[in-house]
């Protein structure tokens, strides 16, 4: 097929519904979670709208607001700059990685039943290969996204889970990020939970392997996703632009997948 072909038969897949659009984006306000580090950290802070007007005195004919918050507050992007170890790539932030590199297709790892029995159940590299077996290999330039299911937990306290020996969240063992960036070359990885991370991940060794070791080989992260449970194992097309901050480490963004319909 020829590229302006295969546009031609996207509108028209779109338009008549057998390609559908999965919105893996999770709300943006005041009470969307924002990941909890251990006291000896610097905070993140929320998501807060301020108003400027609302067809009033101070702007008759309009509304806005003025919004703030960290860069990895809700479904947010991880640039290879956020992590020390991925400080030294050219083009490693957000403003600069190319465009290209936001797209592709989507494997997804479905372990919500292990999760369920254990939520501090980390993905290892047995994990992936067994999965491999059964679906077919990961191609390079992918996005690798593992439903947890943890997206459907009923509140903030539930999604962080927070103990008194810090955050119990599934995440993944280093021995599957590892795999991922170097044997699959894949752009990314993307999970339910606050961050790409276990909870757990400040006593793991390395700490925080996921970025560690994701970031370290310039590869993304995609973070607070949900609708995991509409895609397909393999078939999908994820679109994961982070807003062009110049010089920053992630950003809060809309992440559509394209499935059949
Ligand atoms: C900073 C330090 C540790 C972690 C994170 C940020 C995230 O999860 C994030 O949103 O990138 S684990
Ligand atoms: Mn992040």
């Amino acid at each position: 097929m020829s590229a302006s072909n295969a546009l031609e038969v996207l509108v028209q897949a779109l338009s008549s519904g057998s390609v559908r659009v999965v919105d893996l984006t999770v709300p943006l306000q005041p009470s969307t979670p924002v990941i909890k580090l251990p006291e000896m950290f610097a905070p993140s802070k929320p998501f807060a709208l301020e108003e400027i007007s609302r067809y009033d005195h101070r702007g008759p004919a309009w509304y806005w607001n003025n919004i703030s918050c960290g860069e990895h507050t809700g479904t947010h992007f991880d640039a290879p700059i956020h992590w020390v170890t991925g400080k030294d790539y050219p083009n490693n932030a957000t403003h600069n990685i190319p465009v290209e590199r936001f797209i592709g297709p989507a494997f997804v790892i479905d372990v919500a039943k292990e999760v369920a029995a254990n939520p501090d159940f980390l993905l290892d590299r047995d994990g992936v290969l067994s999965w491999e077996k059964r679906h077919g290999r990961i191609s390079p330039k992918s996005w690798v996204l593992v439903r947890t299911d943890w997206s459907k937990r009923p509140n903030a306290e539930a999604y962080l889970n927070i103990k008194d020996d810090g955050a119990h969240t599934p995440g993944f063992h280093k021995s599957a990020v590892t795999f991922l960036a170097e044997e699959r070359d894949v752009l990314g990885v993307g999970v339910e939970t606050v961050g790409t991370d276990a909870g757990q991940a400040p006593t793991f060794d390395p700490m925080f392997p996921c970025h560690t070791l994701m970031h370290g080989s310039n590869k993304f992260g995609l973070a607070s996703l949900m609708n995991l449970d509409q895609l397909p194992p393999t078939g999908a097309v994820v679109i994961a632009p982070p807003l062009k901050i110049v010089n920053g480490s992630g950003s809060p963004l809309r992440v559509l997948a394209l499935i059949p319909g």
